[in-house]
């Protein structure tokens, strides 16, 4: 890139979410609301990442839902498909081809020790897909020329991948990627498990009484919250060795906006029972509104697809340029 073409160029940013559940609360604190203050700085593309779905098997009519369900809580919790570039993965062919390439570069090694793919390999069936999958995520980044990817610590070893290959293509070829670095965010908080708070918080967890989801009714939210798991003893006190009040306070925390000690002076003299109820009032106020948004976008299908034709239509434009410039660098003829 020429330094004519930097000038005010903001760095860029991808990420993404396999639609194979209904977004938590965790997703809103811990991945949603920081991209949503990343859009105005930067040049950002959040897709929904369906191609990654099918490494584990799926029913397609669920599949098909959930893919829209997550793109309509995105714009929910925030993001702008004006400013951002918000898209279905396999609505951009592009990454599927790119990932052709890139799986051309790759040892079988490096793939078999991603410690997901061992992981997701023992609990569901094998297939190429699960173990490729890694390859796919780095065209996802490499392909929109991303420098930032904000992912969680699971995410870490992938993106490790992703900056081996960029930086093996720019060596053997020309320099052709941007080299992506993890963007951790500063504050994120990680919402713990209802049901054991010493696990994340997760939407595949088998028991929905652990997870808040971000459709959940107030009712349901105040259910499960009154039913989390508390720890012996009394006193609304945050430490390490009270997980499920030290949870309790920090989905408080997030959706009063009163610091931990605030909180603690408020419930000084009160027992768990009061404090849960004073959590669950406060946690369905705080995601009322997103849940309304989100059906009301959600039961405008027709809408809901346009946003996504123009924003797979935005990001295509920029893989198509990068595929075009790997396509010719590697020897594939041009017409
Ligand atoms: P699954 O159970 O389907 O594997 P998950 O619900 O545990 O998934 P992902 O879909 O992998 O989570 O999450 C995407 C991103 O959302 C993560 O990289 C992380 O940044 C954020 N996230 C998910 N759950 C939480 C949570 N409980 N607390 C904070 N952040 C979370
Ligand atoms: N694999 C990720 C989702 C994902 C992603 C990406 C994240 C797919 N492609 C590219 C960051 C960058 C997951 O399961 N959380």
């Amino acid at each position: 890139m020429n330094s004519i073409e930097n000038i005010d160029k903001k760095p860029v940013i991808l990420s993404g979410i396999t639609p194979s559940g209904i977004l938590t609360i965790g997703h809103l604190t811990g991945a949603l609301h920081n991209w949503v203050k990343l859009q105005n700085s930067y040049d950002c593309y959040f897709m929904i990442a369906d191609q990654h779905a099918i490494t584990v098997k799926q029913e397609p009519a669920a599949l098909r839902k959930r893919t829209l369900d997550t793109a309509a809580m995105f714009i929910a919790c925030g993001i702008d498909p004006e400013t951002s570039n918000l898209f279905i993965q396999s609505h951009v062919p592009e990454h599927s081809q790119l990932t052709w390439v890139l799986s051309c570069f790759t040892g079988m090694g490096e793939c078999g020790r991603m410690t997901q793919y061992k992981d997701k390999s023992e609990k569901h069936s094998e297939n190429v897909g699960l173990f490729a999958y890694p390859i796919l995520m780095a065209s996802d980044i490499l392909i929109y020329q991303a420098n930032l990817v904000p992912v969680g610590e699971d995410q870490k070893q992938h993106l490790e991948l992703s900056r081996n290959l960029a930086n093996r293509f720019n060596f053997n070829y020309s320099e052709t990627f941007a080299v992506p670095e993890p963007f951790i965010a500063e504050i994120g908080a990680r919402i713990m498990s209802l049901q054991e708070p010493n696990k994340k918080m997760s939407k595949s967890d088998e028991n929905s009484n652990a997870t808040i989801f971000l459709t959940d009714s107030d009712t349901e939210i105040k259910n499960k919250i009154k039913r989390a798991v508390t720890d012996s003893g009394t006193g609304i006190k945050f430490s390490d060795e009270k997980p499920g009040i030290a949870n309790l306070m920090t989905l408080y925390n997030i959706s009063s906006g009163k610091s931990f000690k605030e909180i603690e002076e408020e419930f000084e003299n009160a027992g768990y029972g009061d404090f849960k109820k004073a959590v669950g009032d406060s946690v369905a106020n705080y995601l009322n509104p997103i849940r309304d948004k989100y059906f009301e976008l959600r039961n405008n299908e027709l809408k809901l697809k346009e946003i996504l034709s123009l924003g797979a239509d935005k990001a295509r434009k920029t893989a198509m340029k990068t595929l075009r410039k790997v396509y010719k660098k590697i020897g594939f003829v041009s017409l």
